[in-house]
């Protein structure tokens, strides 16, 4: 009750409610209704945050982070402001609000929120939107659906793009991205007659089927399945085709490119050889002399009469 020269009377005799101790004045934090009792409530947004305010950012709007009755509002994080100082010890810093990407709720700038903060699901890491995608709210605090822009494809990795990929075909009726045939690597359709391109062990036969190549052949051209570019196991490449075993004064090279083995032009000096150099021919050009595998121009380092082991070869 107040009395004498009491201003406020909260039925207390405790500082730091809104009436003072001797019940003399009102706090100037807290915003008191004279009567009896007094009843004093602190001020939101006076930039002063007591105890009792969850948060206190020094305005009294909302949708920032700290509503205009002080508390946190769904979607943000308020925490102290670092630069804060005050002689007051009952004081607290003021907060300083911001909004969460990623826990689902689309607050402040955020151009979308879908619950977490992986790119390339529509909504990215700082919760603005993916290039070809849009992002929806859902009514309630669930988190934003993402899809295809229109006119953008979806493929079936989930994501949005202008043209389908490799070895798919767009399907405009709903914008999605169809798997081509197996063999082929680009198509119009998902049988193998509808193929404009083939793996590397079929061809393009009448510009729409893949065809596999001729058994020899581990990659043949676009148009024939004899015309090859790289030979199966036990062949070699000689010209387009693949063969077992190389012609005359060529041999058979598996070292120079293991995946591709092609028939290579023995040296000059051998006549026919099974490697390249002068040390595994079995015969010699003419001119050149058979040693064991090797030809060579001469007999002997000496010059001395051609024996028994070494013959001319014949021409
Ligand atoms: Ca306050
Ligand atoms: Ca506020
Ligand atoms: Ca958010
Ligand atoms: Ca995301």
């Amino acid at each position: 009750m107040i009395t004498g020269s009491e201003v406020c009377d909260d039925g207390n005799i405790v500082s730091g409610d809104g009436c003072n101790s001797d019940c003399s004045a009102t706090e100037s934090e807290f915003s008191c209704v004279i009567g009896d009792p007094t009843v004093c409530t602190p001020i939101c947004g006076d930039g002063i945050k007591l105890a009792v305010e969850a948060c206190e950012d020094g305005n009294n709007n909302n949708n920032d982070g700290c509503s205009s009755t002080c508390t946190i509002e769904t979607g943000y994080s308020c925490t102290d402001d670092p630069t804060f100082s005050s002689a007051n010890p009952a004081y607290k810093p003021l907060d300083i609000c911001v909004t969460v990407c990623g826990d689902g709720i689309r607050k402040g700038t955020e151009a979308c929120d879908d619950g977490n903060l992986v790119a390339g699901d529509g909504c990215d890491a700082s919760c603005a939107i993916d290039t070809n995608w849009k992002c929806d709210e859902v009514s309630g605090s669930s988190p934003d659906v993402c899809s295809c822009l229109a006119n953008i494809y979806s493929t079936s990795d989930n994501k949005c793009v202008t043209s389908c990929p490799t070895g798919t075909y767009p399907i405009t009726s709903n914008y999605t991205c169809g798997a081509c045939d197996s063999k082929c690597t680009a198509c119009t359709g998902p049988l193998i007659s509808e193929c404009s391109a083939c793996v590397g062990s079929y061809f393009l036969e009448n510009t729409t089927t893949c065809s596999p190549c001729h058994s020899s052949c581990k990659v043949c051209t676009t148009s024939s399945s004899t015309k090859c570019t790289s030979c199966n196991s036990g062949y070699f490449l000689e010209g387009t085709t693949c063969i077992s075993k190389c012609f005359k004064g060529y041999y058979g090279d598996s070292v120079t490119d293991p995946s591709n083995p092609k028939c290579k032009q023995c040296d000059a000096m051998c006549k026919e050889c099974s490697k390249a150099g002068t040390s595994d021919c079995s015969s010699c050009t003419t001119g050149y002399y058979l040693s064991g595998k090797t030809c060579a121009a001469t007999c002997t380092s000496d010059g001395s009469t051609i024996s028994d082991t070494y013959y001319k070869s014949e021409s």
